[in-house]
């Protein structure tokens, strides 16, 4: 009796899943120097709904931020610590534009985030400190392995416009339409 009375449950549970798990974007960057495809970044560039911004850290060891790339939601906070013995500075001359100051070992510097956008992450005691924020409008996003492939898993049915980011090429905007429960595939040129 039990069993047949959860049989439907399932049925409604299994349906329900699939009705919000969106479908896969599956892609490729290509590039004729292949060491830079890696860690290309591709995102959507607005999708519906409201997206619950999720703190970050970021610290600063070995004169390294760490991680190099850190991906936040508008209005998320974003943590900076000092792990060395040494002073650092926090600052990024993209998007808001904000200086942070320096701080020595143990100190914690916060910045929260309000446009979205690619911000490098500098120190201006130590120029070849270099570390990637991106400042996103939703939880889709999708970074390359060293052959270039990436995936964006549950991204909502419908069109969207793909933000192509990477360290030293360009991309162009792609458009794609996705399919509730379908795989979307893509290839994307990089270019100078
Ligand atoms: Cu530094």
């Amino acid at each position: 009796m039990k069993l047949t009375r959860c049989i439907p449950a399932l049925l409604l549970l299994t349906f329900a899943t699939g009705l919000f798990a969106g479908g896969t974007i599956k892609g490729k960057i290509l590039y004729k120097k292949k060491r830079w495809v890696r860690n290309t970044a591709v995102y959507l560039e607005k999708a519906k709904g409201d997206f619950k911004p999720e703190p970050a850290r970021i610290d600063q060891k070995g004169s390294t931020f760490i991680p190099k790339y850190t991906t936040v939601i508008t209005g998320a906070k974003v943590t900076f610590l000092n792990s060395d013995p040494t002073d650092h500075n926090v600052y990024s001359p993209d998007g808001e534009k904000y200086d942070l100051g320096t701080k020595p070992q143990g100190g914690k510097l916060e910045y929260t985030f309000e446009k979205t956008g690619v911000y490098t992450q500098l120190c201006k005691l130590h120029p070849t400190m270099l570390a990637y924020i991106f400042v996103l409008q939703n939880p889709y996003f999708g970074m390359s392995d060293k052959s270039g492939a990436f995936t964006i898993e549950d991204v909502p049915a419908g069109k969207h416009k793909l933000v192509i980011w990477n360290e030293r090429y360009k991309g162009d905007p792609v458009e794609v339409v996705v399919k509730e429960g379908g795989v979307t595939e893509v290839e994307i040129k990089l270019h100078r």
